[in-house]
């Protein structure tokens, strides 16, 4: 078999165009920023891996990959081992994980490409055919701050705007489900999109996330509305306390994936019965076994599992969908920005939905490569842009001068 020790691993930082969409905490960029991993074996196989950005997160790759010279692709244990050593304590603890999550999926792809394997074989065995993926709707601007013309997608205010807005991802992708990123407008309005949403698509599933950005007085009063609107309600509220305030307070299933974000929270997350449902992401919980494991657990406690998602491109888009067909619990559709994206790092252009699920992209591995050409492309966009960090209050101010981030909004 090949030499699968590690030769090399080479971070690039990338930045792609994203659509001014707004949540509670403000509005995208022109551009998000994720970082591309390839681990680069002794026979020659380049193994990918995609993750988030960031000067911090960048400065851990720095830091760890020359420790895991040498070792082999199938050490997961040696890559947490090597990064307790690296990285331990870092100031944000979230990008600890974040960095092991690149790296580890790139450590699978590199194995699978090896040995002439899928990932999803590696992880266990496909145990559904496809991925399903739900519609991520968001209200937005019609352009970017200072730009002259609108997107394709326009303004989304209304809840007249956000059904188009459904209809559109549901023409081009086929999804059966919706997400609503809320907590941008008053809530009243925001319910009024889901009621649109409801009359418009009678039978589909409909989840609402304000991030956090509801008072918990604000959303114990909003229940009833929400009561049989919702397959569940996603982070209304901040913090453990306060979801399982709600959460005794309403047979409608929370989820998070904002207070369960790490093995730390499970503890106290679990035992308060803070929510029903935990949001997998495999760049948080730092890679593909540990988010197994994570499933395993919320198997064990009968806590529902769902998939969260940030921009992303589609190295993770393959990764996500690995693990989602593999894996024996996953109670829901997934998220994913991915149809908010027209930029690509992989071969072959976009990955393509069919009635919102995933067929796993052919071929060992994960089944995708690097296009090069575009790799040094947003990496050029990520030197010419001079973002080094995600800032959506920064950029909402230029949108609405007089804006203030304020978590609880409402
Ligand atoms: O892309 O604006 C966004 C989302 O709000 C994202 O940042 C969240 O992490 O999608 C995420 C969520 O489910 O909370
Ligand atoms: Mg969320």
């Amino acid at each position: 078999m090949t030499d699968t020790r590690i030769a090399d691993i080479r971070v690039t930082p990338i930045a792609f165009s994203d659509p001014p969409l707004r949540n509670n905490a403000g509005c995208h960029q022109p551009y998000a920023l994720r970082s591309i991993v390839e681990v680069e074996t002794e026979g020659g196989i380049v193994g990918l891996g995609e993750t988030h950005a960031g000067k911090e997160l960048l400065d851990g790759m720095t830091d760890l990959a020359p420790r895991l010279i040498g070792m082999d692709v199938t050490d997961l244990n040696g890559l947490w081992a090597h990064a307790r050593r690296a990285l331990w304590p870092m100031p944000d603890p979230r990008v600890q994980l974040r960095v092991v999550a690149g790296i580890e999926v790139a450590m699978w792809d590199a194995y699978g490409k090896a040995t002439d394997r899928r990932v999803c074989d590696l992880l266990g065995g496909q145990m559904r055919k496809t991925a399903p993926f739900s519609a991520y709707l968001f209200y937005k601007f019609a352009k970017h701050a200072g730009r002259d013309t609108a997107d394709m997608w326009g303004e989304v205010a209304t809840p007249e705007q956000l059904v188009n807005e459904a209809h559109t991802l549901v023409d081009q992708h086929g999804f059966r489900s919706f997400k609503v990123k809320a907590g941008v407008l008053p809530p009243d309005e925001e319910i009024a999109g889901l009621e649109a949403l409801r009359e418009a698509f009678p039978n589909a599933p409909l989840r609402l996330d304000p991030n956090g950005g509801w008072h918990l007085h604000t959303t114990l009063d909003l229940l009833p509305r929400l009561d049989g609107l919702v397959q569940y309600l996603e982070d209304p509220t901040h913090g453990i306390p306060a979801m399982a305030t709600v959460q005794a307070a309403t047979e409608i299933p929370l989820a998070t994936s904002m207070c369960i974000t790490s093995d730390a929270d499970l503890p106290e997350g679990i035992s308060r019965k803070a929510a029903q449902v935990i949001l997998s992401d495999h760049h948080y919980w730092g890679g593909l076994q540990a988010t197994r494991e994570l499933a395993r657990i919320c198997a064990i406690w009968g806590v529902g599992l769902s998939m969260h998602s940030n921009s992303h491109l589609g190295i993770s888009l393959a990764a996500m969908a690995h693990l989602a067909v593999s894996l024996p619990h996953l109670s829901y559709d997934c998220d994913t920005h991915y149809p908010w994206q027209t930029d690509e790092v992989i071969e072959g252009g976009k990955l393509r939905f069919d009635k919102g699920a995933l067929t796993l992209p052919e071929g060992p591995g994960l089944g995708v490569t690097l296009d090069r050409d575009a790799l040094k492309r947003l990496h050029q966009n990520y030197l010419d842009c001079g973002y080094t960090e995600r800032d959506d209050a920064s950029e909402m101010r230029k949108h609405l001068p007089d804006w203030q981030y304020a978590h609880p909004r409402f």
